[in-house]
């Protein structure tokens, strides 16, 4: 029998797993983490991360300060220090990084800031607009005829909430930002600029923001009713006690006792970015990147886009709140139901009398 006319016995025992001898009971069912681990290698991964906040508050720095930190470190080509423009449009900046054999596509989404003008009525409009377009997008390709086997991913997974340092409480504009944001994203605040605060202020801040959220029935990254179980619980309760992360960007690096770190110098030192004696960014990187990634994005797809989803195929007429206007195609799909459904009706009005004359004749 030549080569190729061979039955073909695939090997039982892929690359790495364990011989388990005479044991005649081992079926290999934890064959399938290695079967996963495999084909996620392949697949890479994709997380897209959105800044929010007030302008000026160091939005697109901490997307600079992430890019630079040991995330991408590898992955970034060193470029001219230059001053950070204020942002004026929603931009996606992705970078390619691979570690351990470990691909990953990591996109900031940096927007402009708000608060400028005298009337802030609306100032989230553009945010949860742009959210919902991801979404709509993703559900395009969902129900797209000649889907894509992997439908490309664009939809926010987290987005950052930037709390101005007052050190008193969140303004009232915050509140309703991240009211309507919470429904809709992930949301992670944090308190922009920490080294303007001291220790004790930076502890009481947290501690009103927790308040302050709470009574005002929002639910941040990670919410309590997603955990899955007393171990979740567990991890996550510490995470919420931290919460808003006090964080400190900057993009630019110092040599430190011999070690080149990301920091911002001042008369009295250099504020260590990445040192969490310093600051809590590097809790907010892990957060993200190290422990919660794959959470973030099984909340995203099972409920926040999941909601999406559900919204706009009940609402008659797309009847989506002003903030969320409607999309055209979403509005589209639903008045052709509707269309359909009156055509059918008109069919049996007519239908009717038709048979009534008809039976009479008879
Ligand atoms: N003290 C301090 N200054 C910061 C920090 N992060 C950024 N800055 C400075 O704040 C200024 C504004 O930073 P940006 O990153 O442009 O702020 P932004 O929120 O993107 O601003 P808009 O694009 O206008 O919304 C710059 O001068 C930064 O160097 C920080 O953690 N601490
Ligand atoms: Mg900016």
């Amino acid at each position: 029998m030549s080569e190729s006319t061979k039955p073909h016995h695939p090997n039982p025992q892929g690359k790495g797993e364990k011989s388990h001898g005479s044991d005649f009971s081992y079926v290999g069912i934890d064959a399938i983490l290695e079967q996963m681990r495999r084909k996620a290698m392949k697949q890479g991964f994709e997380l897209n991360i959105m800044v929010v906040g007030q302008s000026g508050l160091g939005k697109s720095t901490l997307m600079n300060t992430l890019f630079k930190s040991k995330v991408s470190r590898k992955s970034v080509q060193p470029i001219p220090e230059e001053r950070i423009p204020k942002t004026i449009e929603i931009k996606s900046i992705s970078h390619d990084i691979e570690e351990k054999g470990v691909r990953m596509k990591l996109t900031v989404i940096d927007t402009p800031g708000f608060g400028d003008q005298i009337n802030n009525e609306n100032c989230w409009q553009p945010i949860m607009k742009f959210i919902n377009d991801q979404y709509e997008a993703y559900l395009q390709e969902e129900i797209n005829i000649n889907r894509k086997k992997r439908i490309p991913d664009s939809r926010v997974h987290c987005c950052i909430y930037f709390i101005p340092p007052t050190g008193h409480c969140l303004r009232p504009l915050d509140v309703e930002f991240m009211r309507r944001l919470s429904k809709v994203v992930n949301i992670v605040p944090v308190i922009a600029k920490a080294d303007t605060l001291t220790l004790e202020e930076r502890d009481y801040f947290k501690q009103t923001i927790r308040e302050e959220l709470r009574a005002n029935g929002i639910d941040v990254y990670p919410q309590k009713e997603f955990d899955e179980d007393a171990d979740d619980r567990l991890i996550n309760d510490k995470i919420r006690e931290m919460i808003p992360f006090a964080v400190v960007g900057s993009d630019q690096e110092y040599q430190v006792n011999g070690k080149r770190i990301l920091g911002r110098k001042t008369k009295w030192g250099t504020i260590e970015v990445e040192n969490i004696a310093h600051c809590e960014f590097a809790y907010l990187r892990d957060l993200l990147i190290r422990t919660h990634m794959q959470n973030i994005k099984d909340i995203t797809g099972s409920i926040h886009y999941e909601t999406y989803r559900v919204r706009g195929i009940n609402r008659p007429y797309g009847g989506f709140p002003d903030e969320e206007k409607p999309n055209n195609s979403i509005k589209f799909r639903i008045s052709e139901d509707a269309r359909l459904s009156q055509i059918t009706r008109t069919f049996y009005h007519l239908l009717g009398p038709l048979c009534v004359v008809v039976y009479s004749f008879v």
